[in-house]
């Protein structure tokens, strides 16, 4: 039998052992998942993108740079993870690409106004991360023709490109509407605009974003051509990865989460500084502030999210800077808040 004060003092050790075995618990991120760990290993991620969509994935044919809206969510998932939002590759896909350079590992990860559908997901292999903007399909002619429905081209022909859902929704709407128009399916973007313009075709078609984007940056005269209103279909559009790395989607959603919780938080590139020192409990989870666990969830630092909005901005800054200038307008759509009557929500961050 140990004497009372030795009883004590390994008492107190073993005591001492277990709050910091439990303290190193605490302190521990979650493990990193082999996608992650090999964008740290290479000091960027390697993002499949478009090059030709103006606003959402475009590659300057001067300087090579790409800009867009779903090029800035991969630099959000890149400041996230390496806390450097220009730490990124882009492989520029096109539409028949996509699902070879998913599964052959060679992007970590898509955004690349994809449309999430269920065969995709599962002949893919992939994670779907958060819808970043709710799209649907739509049909652009020339105004000269006088129509304001798909039925009154009845009789013409239709360009379409090769791979993309436009394409399967095209052909269902034509036997929908009993119509006989003809199909041209053309292998990539540009060639299906010069298609259009070159008058192979009365129309062309694909997701309404697509079209504003090459009425802004390809047509001549943007108002020679008018997008119809009805809307064929829905085109939810959103970042992917492989499912071999559970834990390289979820810093994927999450960041996605964080760009819409942050508007709704009214932190911005601008006055992210400003919410350092607040006392609100919510926005200090959000931060990873005040000793709160926050990317340590993920496996990353614990203020990722503070890096990421200084560095890419929240989410309504990404769709003003990209989206506004082609006339993309976002309040009363289905990408405003859900606060103000659209379908962008951020599960809590707790
Ligand atoms: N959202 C649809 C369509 C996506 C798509 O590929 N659209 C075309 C027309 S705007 C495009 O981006 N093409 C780019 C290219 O071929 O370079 C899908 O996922 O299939």
């Amino acid at each position: 039998m140990m004497r009372s004060p030795l009883r004590l003092l390994v008492v107190a050790i073993s005591l001492g052992l277990l709050v910091l075995l439990n303290g190193i618990a605490i302190a521990q991120t979650r493990p990193l998942g082999p996608i992650t760990q090999a964008i740290i290993n290479r000091g960027e991620l390697i993002c499949g993108a478009n090059a030709s969509v103006a606003g959402f994935g475009f590659q300057d044919p001067v300087t090579g740079e790409f800009t867009g809206f779903d090029v800035d969510i991969c630099r959000a998932v890149a400041a996230a993870i390496l806390g450097d939002a220009t730490a990124v590759t882009f492989r520029p896909l096109a539409a028949t690409e996509r699902q070879a350079a998913i599964q052959s590992g060679e992007i970590d990860m898509m955004s690349r106004n994809t449309t999430w559908t269920i065969s995709r997901d599962v002949d893919w292999g992939v994670i779907w991360g958060p819808i970043t903007f709710y799209d649907g399909q739509g049909i652009m002619t020339r105004v000269e023709y006088g129509v304001s429905s798909f039925a009154e081209l009845d009789g013409s022909t239709i360009c379409v490109q090769a791979g993309t859902t436009t394409e399967l929704n095209i052909t269902d709407y034509i036997t929908k509407l009993g119509l006989d128009i003809e199909i041209l399916v053309l292998p990539e973007a540009n060639a299906t605009w010069e298609a259009y313009a070159a008058g192979r075709c009365e129309s062309w078609t694909t997701d309404k974003s697509g079209l504003a984007a090459f009425r802004f940056n390809n047509a001549e005269n943007p108002a020679d051509h008018i997008i119809l209103a009805e809307t064929l279909s829905k085109e939810p559009l959103g970042p992917l990865s492989p499912q071999s790395d559970p834990q390289f989607a979820e810093i994927i959603a999450w960041t996605v989460f964080g760009l819409i919780q942050a508007e709704e938080f009214g932190i911005t590139s601008q006055n992210v500084d400003e919410f350092l020192t607040s006392t609100d409990p919510a926005i200090q989870r959000f931060l990873g502030l005040a000793d709160n666990p926050g990317g340590q969830y993920l496996g990353l630092a614990n203020d990722f999210m503070v890096t990421v909005i200084r560095q890419v901005g929240n989410y309504g800054e990404i769709y003003a800077r990209n989206l506004e200038p082609l006339g993309l307008v976002r309040a009363g759509s289905l990408n405003a808040l859900w606060t103000e009557g659209g379908l962008l929500y951020s599960p809590p961050f707790r």
